[in-house]
């Protein structure tokens, strides 16, 4: 273990400390810190709070110092951030450094903005149930990642998870919209998504094919009444998407859960972190066992094995699952997997950009776990007797570490829940200390955050190119930070500036609840465009003169187009008792030139982008005039753009 007066900072204000010690111990401790500590981080040796909680820069001083983050009006922000979420379904986009919201993607549920949910495109993406509505109307978006091409982000797509309803989605770049969502058999507790990096067997496939995905919470498998009575029947799936067509690859079967997940950049591992091995229903048999695990997959044996037809299936499901039990994989030679012992529920699992290290972060233990990805694949030939010898430093970070960035000059950024801090910590140093080395100082830095940050991500902290300028962090508690808006408290979003040595704390951003996971892209990665291409739409009305009402029984469609600033159909007409479905192309080609369409009394309301197409299918159940108008402001005659649905009894 580590002694942390060695690695303490130099800089103390012990009148900060005592602040934040104060602070803690009354507002946090009451509530999530508190039950945190109540569920056994005072079992740490060194579990008491540390006496350093360093460089905690009172909010005038942090803004004297580092890079500014303002862009001023006209210009454009350096960096695109993809943010999760969280409840409401959905991925912002930010600028960054400005730190301002450019975009909302919808995703899991409906938006009014957009008209997702409400038009057929978008609810034949979201799932519906026979009667043509939305299976689904919740979700919850922890994790967004992108796919790579050699090393770093290519742009082109990314991904996030569900949690509730166990789907995942997947966001085209381009038009940052979402084209797919899957829904993953045999798991509940969908959590932790990370995009493979190249492909793990043919060299020339160095772009992302593949997207792992863990399943936090165990069930009967298949889930279907039987075995509900006996959690130790329960189990929990790793599931491998297939990054084009989306559909699911395979499974494999593991003792434990899965929480977050990591890939190598040489695509051949992936792994998860385990918090429950014990197979636990409640939480204090959750957190029973001292050493919990990172559970590595060999990607090439897996898949070699599904090929081989070493895999069963279960219940309606027609997903191949491989047997990566314990039990099934004692040889390592043969084995699908290898687990690699690390303390006491830990959380996140992060790749270091040089692609040599997963850090897997403590949780209940003051620690980070690094890992040699050189020796678990060693270990994988058979050449390394015992996978614990893939750890090369298991130090103290403070408590409650969860979540890891990189700035591509070996450093470590760790999220440190309980402490409210961000650590900054150099890995080689920390290898060094575990060797024996009592005079490595890897504990660089430590900034206060406000409050109890969760993830925290660096500008393309997650690929080679990780450029150490930006790090964001996620805080869960605002408290004092923002104007009161009564019980329910924004999320805090925060921006360090960790170009130089030290952190510098540069802004505070409000968030509805609850973002967690992000990633921080540079913008000329992302090539975004502004006009779709009216081919791209099957359903398109290609010309203004095949706008009419044609009927078929009582199914009656209306294609209309849109100019600025009229319809055509000025009117249309049909009657009590159809379906109708309304088919509306934009013909505007100027950028920025959105339409919408909304339908009085009728809960209809959707956009089309300049050369777009979009449909809407409902029951015309009431007689009489309804207007249909834009809703999006788009020409001086905006208010006047029109059209009239005519309902005949
Ligand atoms: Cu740490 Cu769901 Cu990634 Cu949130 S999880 S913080
Ligand atoms: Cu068209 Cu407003
Ligand atoms: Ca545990």
């Amino acid at each position: 273990m580590t002694d942390k007066t060695e690695n303490s900072i130099d800089h103390v204000d012990t009148v900060q400390s005592i602040d934040r010690r104060k602070f803690l111990n009354t507002a946090a401790t009451a509530g999530v810190a508190g039950t945190f500590l109540s569920m056994g981080l005072t079992a740490c040796k060194q579990g008491t709070t540390p006496a350093v909680t360093g460089n905690a820069a009172p909010a005038a001083a942090a803004a004297e110092a580092g890079h500014s983050p303002h862009v001023a009006p006209g210009e454009l922000d350096s960096y695109y951030g993809l943010w999760s979420g969280g409840h409401t379904g959905d991925v912002r986009v930010l600028g960054l450094p400005s730190g301002r919201e450019i975009h909302r993607i919808p995703v899991f549920n409906p938006d009014a903005l957009v008209g997702w949910g409400v038009t057929n495109e978008s609810k034949a993406v979201m799932g519906t149930k026979a009667d043509g509505s939305l299976k689904y109307h919740v979700a919850d978006t922890h994790h967004v990642h992108g796919s790579y091409k050699d090393g770093t982000y290519d742009g082109k797509y990314a991904w996030v998870n569900d949690k509730i309803n166990c789907r995942i989605a997947r966001m085209r770049l381009d038009v940052f919209v979402c084209d797919k969502i899957t829904e993953i058999p045999n798991i509940q507790g969908f959590h932790g998504i990370f995009p493979d990096k190249r492909d793990p067997v043919d060299e020339k496939i160095n772009y992302t094919t593949r997207v792992f995905c863990g399943s936090e919470f165990s069930a009967p498998l298949p889930n279907d009444g039987h075995d509900m009575e006996d959690p130790t029947k329960y189990r929990s799936l790793f599931t491998c998407v297939d990054s084009e067509s989306m559909e699911v690859r395979w499974q494999a079967l593991i003792d434990g859960n899965c929480d977050l997940v990591a890939t190598s950049y040489d695509g051949k591992l992936a792994a998860t972190n385990q918090y429950n091995t014990e197979g636990g229903v409640i939480y204090k048999d959750m957190m029973s066992a001292e050493k919990d695990a990172c559970v590595f997959f060999n990607i090439a044996r897996i898949e070699q094995a599904v090929k081989d037809g070493k895999f069963k299936t279960y219940g309606d499901s027609k997903v191949p699952v491989v047997d990566g039990t314990l039990a099934a994989n004692k040889d390592p030679k043969t084995a699908l997997i290898a687990r690699v012992p690390v303390p006491k529920n830990p959380h996140g699992v992060n790749a270091s950009p040089d692609g040599k290290y997963f850090i897997c972060a403590g949780k209940l233990s003051p620690t980070a776990t690094v890992i040699e990805l050189a020796q678990v694949l060693k270990w994988f030939d058979g050449e390394v007797a015992d996978i614990a010898a893939a750890i090369v430093a298991e130090v103290e970070l403070g408590l409650g570490p969860l979540h890891t960035a990189f700035d591509g000059r070996g450093n470590a950024y760790t999220t440190i829940f309980l402490d409210s801090n961000v650590v900054k910590w150099n890995i080689e140093s920390a290898i060094k200390y575990y060797k024996g080395d009592k005079t490595a100082k890897y504990v660089v830095d430590r900034i206060d955050v406000q409050y109890q940050p969760g993830h925290l991500n660096a500008s393309m902290s997650e690929t080679k190119d990780a450029d150490g300028k930006w790090l964001a962090v996620g805080c869960k508690f605002s408290k004092d930070r923002y104007l009161p808006v009564g019980p329910l408290h924004p999320e805090n979003e925060q921006l360090i500036d960790i170009s130089g040595d030290k952190m510098k704390l540069v802004a505070d951003h409000p968030v509805r609840p609850e973002p967690h996971d992000f990633i921080i892209v540079k913008r000329d990665i992302i090539k975004p465009r502004q006009v779709y291409n009216m081919d791209e739409f099957p359903n398109a009305v290609k010309d203004p003169a095949e706008s009419g009402v044609t009927r078929n029984g009582n199914k009656v469609t209306v294609k209309i187009t849109s100019m600025a600033p009229a319809f055509q159909l000025t009117d249309f007409k049909v009657k009590v008792g159809d379906e109708v479905t309304i088919i509306l192309t934009n013909h505007d080609k100027v950028e920025d030139l959105t339409h919408g369409f909304a339908i009085e009394k009728y809960n209809i309301n959707f956009i089309v982008n300049p050369q777009e197409t979009k449909s809407v299918t409902f029951k015309a159940e009431k007689a009489g005039v309804y207007w249909c108008y834009c809703s999006h402001f788009c020409h001086a005659l905006h208010l006047e753009m029109r059209s009239r649905m005519i309902v005949e009894k």
